[in-house]
């Protein structure tokens, strides 16, 4: 079929809620993926930071070629070969006791949301069904009815309410914030490292630790949702070692699933993970045989190929380029490791014409909110493929 064919049927079968840009992807390998046609574009989206090992990495497939012909399915009524190694990998490498294998980022955070109510409950006293997590404005943690019901973004609340009480918004990147925000009810600070969705937004050095302070000193568990940022995206295996700091909930996500399935988790220490019992949580498919197969290699491709130093070498490299690009459009270009945001000046317009052009020049970017192009390239990507980007990007914001 061609592009036209099938963009037919997705007018016609699919539901409006994206607007992707009009490229019909049929292959993909490493940083490059190829539309129906065969037109080649590098991927500097990484389907939001869940391909941090690029495309189809030959260990991965290889990996699930194996266990597809052993188990893929049992459900967790029942162990399978894959789990405990797999458990047992993901905590030594996160330094936590336990982990709760879920599918996707938000099912991990809405687990990590429920281990916190349940541990104020039953481990800090708070009165029953008055449990209060503080989050930040302009955060992302996923698009269940709970989650957006604590999003300060109107789009994603927008008539879906009702929605869940017991969390209290504080700006992001504020201290004092956090600290008024504080009640003996309090049970935890959910917070993104660095605000992806809000546009790249990294806080002043030291902000996690100091919150980390707060929260040890008020008994609050600091929750960090490590989705995007987490498995060497900025540059550290995960972002919090900028600071030095461990969270008492960790929830990953995304390249967690090798750019193949949905692999997510919480991790705690057994103290926290104790709070569940057999059968006051689970999913069909938490933990599955091939998700654990999978995530393993993909945990094992990032530690073998140093993809967290490789992201800070090329992030700092590239951000350097990028600021050298003398371009009348460019208000400021943030980021750490490859997880970098372009923001553009209001007077030239939103971003998404420029990933547009980009996409002619053979870049596939998106822009986050109206004025921020993500660059997010998979770690994989070498010098001489983040050179090739940067001369296109400097053909379309330098006319
Ligand atoms: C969309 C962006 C949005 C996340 C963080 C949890 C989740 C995400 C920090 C939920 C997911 C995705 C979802 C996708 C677009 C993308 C995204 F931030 F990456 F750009 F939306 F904000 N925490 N982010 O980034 O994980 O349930 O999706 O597996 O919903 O449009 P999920």
């Amino acid at each position: 079929m061609t592009a036209e064919e099938l963009l037919l049927l997705v007018e016609k079968y699919s539901a409006k809620n994206y607007l992707p840009l009009p490229v019909v992807l049929a292959r993909g390998k490493g940083v490059w993926v190829y539309d129906v046609e065969g037109n080649r574009y590098m991927d500097m989206l990484s389907s939001y930071s869940a391909l941090n090992q690029g495309h189809r990495h030959p260990k991965i497939i290889r990996n699930l070629k194996k266990q597809l012909d052993r188990l893929t399915l049992t459900s967790r009524a029942f162990h399978n070969d894959q789990f405990g190694p797999f458990c047992q990998y993901l905590c030594g490498l996160a330094g936590q006791e336990q982990v709760l294998l879920m599918n996707t980022g938000a099912e991990a955070v809405e687990t990590a949301i429920k281990a916190a109510r349940k541990w104020g409950y039953q481990k800090k006293g708070v009165e029953k069904d008055k449990a209060e997590i503080i989050v930040c404005e302009n955060n992302f943690h996923g698009r269940t009815t709970t989650i957006v019901g604590f999003s300060s973004e109107p789009q994603y609340r927008e008539d879906f309410g009702p929605f869940s009480t017991g969390f209290r918004i504080i700006p992001y990147d504020n201290i004092e914030a956090l600290q008024q925000a504080i009640f003996p009810n309090t049970v935890g600070f959910l917070v993104e490292p660095i605000q992806g969705e809000a546009g790249v937004i990294v806080p002043k050095p030291g902000f996690l630790a100091q919150a980390q302070e707060i929260c040890q000193a008020n008994k609050v568990l600091l929750m960090l949702d490590e989705i995007q940022t987490g498995l060497g995206r900025t540059g550290k295996m995960f972002c919090y070692e900028y600071d030095n700091i461990k969270p008492d909930i960790l929830i990953i996500g995304k390249a967690l699933g090798g750019g193949c399935i949905p692999v997510s988790g919480m991790l705690a220490s057994t103290e926290i993970m104790s709070v569940f019992r057999p059968g006051d949580h689970g999913s069909t498919f938490g933990g599955n045989p091939l998700a654990c197969a999978i995530g393993k290699a993909a945990l094992e491709v990032i530690v073998e190929e140093q993809l967290p130093r490789r992201a800070f070498e090329n992030g700092v490299y590239f951000i350097e380029k990028l600021r050298q690009i003398k371009s009348r459009h460019f208000k400021e270009i943030r980021g750490r490791g490859l997880l970098i945001g372009v923001e553009l000046k209001e007077s030239s317009g939103p971003a998404r014409p420029f990933c547009e052009r980009l996409m002619k020049k053979g870049i596939l970017a998106k822009e986050t909110h109206q004025q921020v192009v993500r660059f997010a390239p998979p770690l994989v990507v070498s010098k001489e493929e983040l050179d090739w980007a940067l001369e296109r990007i400097e053909s379309v914001f330098v006319e």
